[in-house]
């Protein structure tokens, strides 16, 4: 696209959105500071490091065998600055523990050290990405179907012990980028049958988190991540919406959101404004559920859309944090990440570019008519010749450039990857 027109298109666009009362240069300001946490998992379908790895367990499942994925922690930062390089904007890196740079080293989920992830501090310092971090319950011997609600106290301190580390390891990382590290915690555990002590494990999750938290840290935050059901363990969940919610307004803890883990006709979008009088901050992980969780690549969708409009909404842009979740192995990787997170952005820009403010008047004089006219009337706003603009000034590809430039990748790189 020649640049005259991409400016030409954005000074139209200026005017028009100036005239319902909307400052397209703030809204790109805004935008510059709005990061994304990159979930590292996309790039090598959720297999991490381990020396031991097996399969993907905790009922969670990839699909596809598209060629290429990365194969070690080399092939994942390379695969990860790439994407970045067709993502506008400055981005965080999301990892999990399985993640970490152990070498040749067996090092179980009970004995991971902030050593293990030294080197992902540098890299994160050297490429101007700040670390979040997960633990990780799934894909492991110990895994089985509970874990920090596992009756047998050995398996349930294991677990206990696991998350602890991690939370120092958050800490490290959150004290070395002088910027606080968020650290989910989702737990699998459930049952695939009928469960007739549900209060039981709940009960064992709520003192196993009570423990994990006894500790405070200044550079870290907890969030906490619910489900209604994982594959094999469909019919109990004990880190229900319920019970986290219950927790976290408890304890004071960040409330992880994740797009997938509803069901199928609730408004995650809803939830904002009823969660952000409670709980301090939250946590999203923005993903695509086709029919279930099925971590499908995000696109820039209605509840993508509704969402971000309900934070901007609440003036809560501060409070949230921008993790992604999905992992599709059916399609080039680094292009899931490319298009997931300018689908996110969108998302964002768009409701920036509101026309809140006459929206709310008409709405407090009881105007329902205009109030809905201007609805939809923002839908064929200009929107694009901002995001345009937005794209040009960070030098990213505008529009679909970037399609040439990940095949490019693939051909020269991913596409050699036995
Ligand atoms: C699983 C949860 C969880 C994971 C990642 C890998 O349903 O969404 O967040 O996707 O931790
Ligand atoms: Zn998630």
């Amino acid at each position: 696209m020649k640049e005259q027109n991409i400016l030409n298109a954005y000074d139209n666009a200026r005017e028009r959105y100036a005239a319902l009362g909307v400052d397209t240069d703030k809204v790109l300001e805004t935008m510059q500071n709005f990061h994304l946490s990159l979930h590292c998992w996309q790039a090598d379908d959720v297999m991490g490091f381990e020396r031991h790895a097996g399969a993907l367990t905790g009922g969670i499942q990839t699909t596809g065998n598209y060629p290429g994925r990365a194969r070690n922690i080399d092939e994942l930062r390379q695969d990860i600055l790439k994407a970045v390089s067709y993502i506008p904007g400055t981005h965080r890196l999301n990892l999990h523990e399985t993640y970490g740079d152990f070498k040749d080293e067996v090092v179980d989920r009970d004995q991971v050290e902030p050593r293990h992830f030294q080197s992902w501090i540098e890299w994160g310092k050297e490429h101007g990405m700040k670390l979040d971090f997960n633990s990780t319950s799934f894909s492991h011997p110990k895994s089985g179907n509970l874990t920090l609600s596992n009756p047998d106290e050995g398996i349930r301190n294991f677990w206990i012990e696991h998350t602890k580390r991690c939370r120092a390891i958050a800490e490290a990382m959150g004290e070395a980028q002088g910027d606080p590290c968020i650290m989910n915690i989702w737990v699998h555990d459930g049952s695939k049958d009928i469960t007739v002590n549900r209060i039981k494990y709940r009960e064992l999750l709520k003192d196993s988190l009570d423990r994990i938290f006894a500790t405070d840290y200044r550079h870290m935050k907890d969030c906490i991540e619910s489900k209604v059901f994982g594959i094999g363990l469909e019919s109990y969940t004990v880190g229900s919406n319920d019970f986290y919610i219950g927790y976290g307004v408890s304890r004071n803890k960040m409330i992880t959101l994740d797009t997938g883990h509803f069901h199928p006709t609730e408004s995650v979008a809803d939830k904002v404004s009823s969660l952000l009088l409670y709980v301090p901050e939250l946590m999203l992980h923005v993903s695509r559920p086709v029919r279930w969780d099925s971590d499908h690549v995000t696109i820039m969708d209605d509840p993508t859309l509704e969402l971000f409009q309900e934070i901007v909404r609440c003036h809560a842009l501060e409070r949230v944090h921008y993790g992604l979740d999905y992992f599709d192995a059916s399609i080039n990787r680094i292009g899931a990440y490319v298009i997931g997170s300018r689908a996110a952005q969108k998302c964002m820009m768009r409701a920036l570019l509101e026309p809140l403010a006459a929206l709310r008047q008409y709405e407090a004089a009881g105007q329902g008519f205009e109030r809905l006219a201007l609805l939809e009337e923002s839908k064929s706003m200009p929107w694009p010749a901002v995001w345009d603009m937005f794209c040009l000034k960070n030098n990213v590809p505008v529009g679909d450039g970037y399609i040439a430039e990940v095949e490019k990748y693939e051909a020269e790189v991913t596409s050699k990857r036995k």
